[in-house]
């Protein structure tokens, strides 16, 4: 059973539905992350979906509560994790890889699956941080145009603390970037899969829901600009959260105007004029 504490609020929900990603340092203990680091350090191969049988420690990273607390959040109670996982082992030296989706490109406003990205070792700039468009969940590239873009304005590196974890949605574009340091930077990715069973009908908040508290904040799917998009883009996206959050709420309709202009205020009017 997941406890109720480590479940994600409504406000946490709409900045994952909005930004597609969030970072969760759940403070394992220091020995667990520097014995999970010096395993990967002392492997002759990379394992591939295997590491677990290499370094069963990484059971202690998913079972951990508050991990647990996010993913059932955002995927629901009986979410599975999957067989593929992989140890991303960033080498001095290395290059960036190109911007890519890990996703299939499949055009839909759910979450699916989430990638959790576990990182045993502090990352610095220099170290090779994942690099993350904030927002782009909801865009839809060819993969192989996407592979040929450079910087993006707003782009964020993943800098974490050690024992740190960036979960994101499937789709979002990302990339590991240049280690320019001299230790190789070790990052767990695992996957987890929404329960293929849940249907819009069965399917109800699996975070601390609270309708007042969803009302209070729901403005934010309306009016939060990531990485300054054009406004046909923001439009669209805007739509699109709102389905997600339709997705994963069974359709909860809170009672709050769409019209980001009503109520705005009018300049005040000058007394003396004509
Ligand atoms: O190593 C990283 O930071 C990201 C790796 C990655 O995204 C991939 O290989 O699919
Ligand atoms: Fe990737």
């Amino acid at each position: 059973m997941t406890n109720n504490q480590y479940l994600l609020n409504d406000k946490q929900i709409y900045e994952f539905i909005i930004n597609g990603y969030l970072i969760l340092n759940p403070k394992f203990p220091k020995h667990l992350n520097e014995k999970i680091y010096q395993k990967a350090d002392a492997l002759d191969t990379n394992p591939g979906d295997n590491i677990l049988d290499e370094i069963p420690d990484l059971n202690e990273i998913w079972s951990n509560p508050k991990v647990k607390g996010v993913l059932q959040s955002l995927l629901g109670i009986n979410y599975t994790m999957n067989p593929h996982r992989h140890c991303h082992m960033n080498e001095p030296g290395s290059v960036s890889q190109t911007w890519h989706q890990d996703g299939l490109n499949e055009r839909h406003h759910e979450i699916k699956t989430v990638l959790g990205m576990y990182y045993p070792q502090k990352v610095t700039n220099n170290m090779g941080p994942t690099a993350i468009v904030p927002g782009t969940h909801f865009r839809n590239a060819p993969s192989d145009r996407l592979a040929t873009y450079g910087n993006f304005k707003d782009q964020v590196l993943g800098t974490v603390e050690a024992g740190s974890i960036i979960f994101l949605h499937y789709d979002i574009w990302h990339a590991a970037t240049s280690n320019t340091s001299d230790k190789t930077r070790y990052m767990f990715k695992f996957l987890f899969n929404k329960n293929s069973k849940a249907t819009s009908e069965t399917v109800s908040p699996s975070w601390n829901h609270d309708t007042s508290e969803a009302i209070k904040h729901f403005g934010l799917l309306l009016t939060t600009q990531v990485c300054r998009s054009a406004q046909s883009d923001f439009y669209k996206e805007k739509a699109l959260r709102e389905k997600m959050w339709d997705s994963m709420t069974g359709g909860i309709k809170l009672n709050v105007s769409r019209d980001a202009w009503a109520g705005k205020r009018r300049p005040k009017k000058n007394s003396n004029m004509m």
